[in-house]
């Protein structure tokens, strides 16, 4: 009876591993690549100035959406939604406060991140870098967790006096803002993470389909890669953004994103005005970049520094780059990875001086409008106008890998453009922004032609501030249509667009 049962035993476990063979053979592998902080500004969403031949080339196999939305402009939020299939207002984390972050996932312990349920579902599941915002990962949803190297790598910097020695990790208010550092591409971390991505990817387990999500950590602040990215470009005032300086029509907290920098600011020993007025906002703008080292910490941003500035943030996007083709060769070689569905994005887009703002943390285009591209078997290669929403990804991913999306999900699978680039989507995106220590809420919708968003004082739901932009006449945003009388049919109109479907 003993030897009977055994065998038995030993048939389901053969059974189980003949199942999980045949799922490997039918499930795509996915690599899903995430690069921090970077806007679309790449060959192939029409900046030609720009190096980017690796992406580009991935775009050319892809579906490129021209229109993906972040839900969050600011990484944790952005990340969490995407990861758990969540809109930022069911999830309630509006802040870099971990605390908040575990009484999230108690609220929410029956909402698997995509990476769980993948693993629940034969996946072997496994990250590099930063997928999450730092802290903020499960690791019990991936089969081999994280593998960021050093904590705290974002602050990863080199000795000037001797940029050979390896990288040092430094205190956040130390960093300089830039480095260029006539060093190889491995010497710094997204080069070495490559590497280590690139050997995972040869001995994988062959008995399971898997799913790797790879996160660079630049263009995020500070801005540091190889001289030789830097030495790509020489930006000259054509650069510079347009729409500068906000008209009195752009409400400040629509566009003044230093509101949580107050503290960060204390620690050196400035004063910053909270709530500032106009003029002060505009002096204070972009704090999250103004508290590194070497540029001012307020005041004028002068033109040689925002050109600068502009080189740095192009190199680092280059530099990524260059490691995504080297991961696309070695996607290219591996039989098992051959035929792979890679998805890449960023968190959010990124102010370069528009609105006086730098940096992240706003609902308008330039913060919310994030480079997408989705490439693999069964896609068909194109552009599209389809309006796409982060959220998305988690029912998208299901879709491709086959497998039942979990109740919770708050997007939609792409696939019907996957399959037709030319297909209609959605008929909005959503996006929002809390400011002020979360006095005000701003909830944001981009149709085909408009932006339109409403901030609210959370404590009295009073609406506070009201904007509107035609992206037919202004795509920049830079006039406020809603506080002219002419315009209060179409507010109302998108008013109660936003109010009936908000999620
Ligand atoms: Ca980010």
């Amino acid at each position: 009876m003993k030897a009977l049962l055994m065998i038995s035993r030993y048939l389901v476990i053969a059974m189980f591993y003949t199942m999980t063979a045949a799922w490997s053979a039918d499930r795509p592998n996915f690599l899903m690549i995430a690069v921090d902080d970077l806007r679309p500004m790449l060959g192939c969403y029409g900046h030609s100035g720009i190096h980017t031949p690796n992406i580009d080339r991935l775009a050319e196999r892809g579906v490129v959406f021209e229109r993906a939305y972040c839900q969050y402009a600011k990484c944790g939020t952005s990340r969490l939604s995407l990861m758990t299939g969540l809109r930022p207002d069911t999830i309630g984390v509006f802040s870099n406060n971990e605390k908040d972050v575990a009484a999230f996932r108690k609220r929410h312990s029956d909402a698997p991140s995509i990476a769980a349920w993948l693993k629940q579902h034969g996946y072997h599941t496994q990250s590099f870098g930063k997928i999450y915002h730092d802290g903020w990962d499960n690791a019990a949803d991936w089969n081999v967790p994280s593998s960021p190297g050093r904590p705290r790598e974002m602050w990863e910097v080199v000795d000037d006096a001797d940029p050979g020695q390896p990288t040092l990790i430094a205190e956040r208010l130390d960093c300089p803002i830039m480095q260029s550092p006539d060093v190889d591409d491995e010497h710094l971390f997204a080069g070495r993470m490559t590497t280590q991505v690139i050997a995972t990817l040869n001995s994988l387990p062959k008995n399971a389909p898997a799913f790797l999500a790879v996160g660079y950590r630049r263009p995020h602040l500070p801005f540091i890669a190889p001289k030789k990215y830097f030495d790509m470009y020489q930006p000259d005032e054509s650069w510079l953004a347009p729409g500068a300086i906000p008209g009195d029509d752009l409400p400040v907290m629509a566009w003044y994103n230093s509101d949580g920098y107050v503290g960060s600011a204390r620690r050196v020993g400035l004063t910053m005005p909270n709530p500032p007025n106009r003029q002060q906002a505009m002096a204070w703008n972009g704090y999250e970049m103004r508290s590194y080292v070497g540029v001012p910490n307020h005041g004028t941003i002068d033109v040689a520094t925002q050109l600068r500035l502009l080189q740095a943030y192009a190199a680092c996007v280059s530099y990524v780059d260059a490691q995504v083709g080297r991961l696309l060769n070695s996607v290219d070689q591996s039989p098992q990875f051959r035929d792979a569905t890679i998805i890449l994005w960023s968190d959010h887009g990124w102010h370069l001086g528009e609105k006086t703002a730098w940096g992240k943390m706003s609902n308008y285009e330039i913060a919310t409008r994030v480079p997408l591209i989705i490439s693999g078997p069964g896609i068909s290669p194109g552009r599209t106008s389809a309006i796409a929403e982060l959220v998305d990804l988690y029912p998208t991913i299901c879709h491709l890998a086959d497998v039942e999306a979990p109740s919770q999900l708050q997007g939609e699978s792409l696939n019907t453009v996957l399959q037709d680039p030319q297909r209609k989507s959605k008929a909005v995106a959503f996006s929002q922004y809390s400011r002020f220590g979360g006095k005000y809420m701003g909830r944001a919708i981009r149709t085909d032609r408009y932006r339109f968003v409403k901030w609210i004082d959370v404590k009295t739901q009073q609406v506070v501030e009201r904007e509107l932009y035609d992206h037919q006449t202004d795509p920049h945003e830079t006039r406020n249509l809603a506080v002219r009388i002419e315009n209060s049919e179409l507010v109302q109109r998108l008013e109660h667009q936003l109010n009936t479907n908000w999620r």
